[in-house]
């Protein structure tokens, strides 16, 4: 009831809903509606009660409990099932053993803070409470292995263009897997999967993204590399309604890339991505490449022409802009 109550509300995104309509829609009475909104207001929101016009909600709590994030969900099958955390070691840890257990396509882990963030090769993600989103989402496509990279750009547009409806903010798309506002990493996104050598059971998505982080927010370690969407709008931002916007532009591409491919999605990608046609150095763990990033195959590689005109084909690498010349 107390949810039926909650998405009326918000639906009507501040105007009045009148507790004549509440009482018929949920089933309750005037006295039963009261003590809801009563209890809406301890879980942090702030409700107006006005005579003869009805209750309205003035302020949201920035949460993202499944319950906030699916009062703006539009998706048939992404976040429809949302396991949340106030604090967890991984959520990507977490997806992988939901995975295991059977969970369904869509299902997403959410948390409020990480004790042990994983960003790629054993490196760790900053993850403080309150500010930010941690998710992973459970994928199951039909794809041999080596077409999963592709999901990875898949989600940074996902991200991108939900970033985009509910700040404003273009954020640029550093190949593969970082997203940037003037030069620092506001995103991380970390593609895991279990697979047997010809399928894939599940592919696990990790998003990780610095939503209302000041400055003093960040560790020294990250300080002048990193940034967040709040601090470069200005403004706070709705965590939940970010979370809501990401899911249904992932749904869509998602949809789109099962039925047609990645070929659709390829431009797109392209369009947002910084570092195509600049000097580069792509760092892996055995060498350093330099030289000018072409575009990406249909598979998601990155293709770079070294200074003799040869063309390599990155996999997985860190990628540097160089000083262009
Ligand atoms: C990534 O790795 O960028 C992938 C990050 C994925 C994080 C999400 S959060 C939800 C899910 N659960 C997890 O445990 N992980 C995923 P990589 O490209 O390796 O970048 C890591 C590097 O980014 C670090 O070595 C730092 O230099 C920098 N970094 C760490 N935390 C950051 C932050 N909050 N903002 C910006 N940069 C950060």
């Amino acid at each position: 009831m107390k949810e039926t109550l909650l998405k009326m509300l918000l639906e009507r995104d501040g105007e009045f809903v009148s507790g004549e309509k509440i009482s018929k829609t949920i089933g309750c009475s005037r006295t039963a509606v009261w003590k809801h909104i009563e209890e809406l207001r301890k879980m942090g929101y702030e409700v107006e009660a006005v005579q003869r016009k009805g209750y309205r909600i003035v302020k949201r709590p920035n949460g993202i409990q499944a319950h906030e994030i699916q009062s703006g969900l539009t998706t048939k099958k992404i976040g429809r099932e949302i396991t949340y955390f106030d604090s967890t070691s991984s959520t990507q840890v977490v997806a992988h053993r939901l995975a295991q257990e059977g969970a369904q396509e869509g299902h997403v882990v959410v948390a409020n803070e990480q004790t042990g963030g994983k960003g790629r090769l054993g490196r760790a993600w900053h993850s403080p409470p309150g500010t930010s989103i941690y998710m992973s989402l459970i994928l199951r496509p039909q794809l041999p292995p080596q077409r999963t990279p592709q999901l990875t750009l898949l989600a940074a547009v996902a991200v991108v263009k939900g970033i985009k409806d509910v700040t404003g903010l273009t954020c640029e798309i550093k190949w593969p897997n970082d997203l940037l506002i003037k030069g620092k990493k506001v995103v991380g996104i970390l593609t895991e999967m279990q697979s047997e050598p010809d399928c894939v059971h599940s592919v696990i998505i990790g998003i990780g993204i610095n939503v209302n982080q000041q400055k003093e927010h960040f560790s020294s370690a990250i300080r002048n590399i990193a940034t967040s969407l709040a601090f470069e709008k200005e403004e706070e931002i709705q965590r939940s309604q970010l979370i809501a916007a990401i899911f249904a532009h992932f749904e869509t591409l998602y949809e789109e890339y099962i039925e047609h491919g990645f070929s659709r999605i390829k431009p797109i990608w392209e369009a947002y991505a910084v570092s195509i046609g600049k000097k580069i150095y792509a760092r892996s763990m055995h060498e350093v490449i330099y030289g000018t990033a072409k575009g990406i195959t249909n598979d998601g590689v990155l293709l770079l022409e070294d200074e003799l005109g040869e063309i390599h084909h990155i996999y997985s690498a860190d990628i540097e802009l160089a000083d262009q010349e």
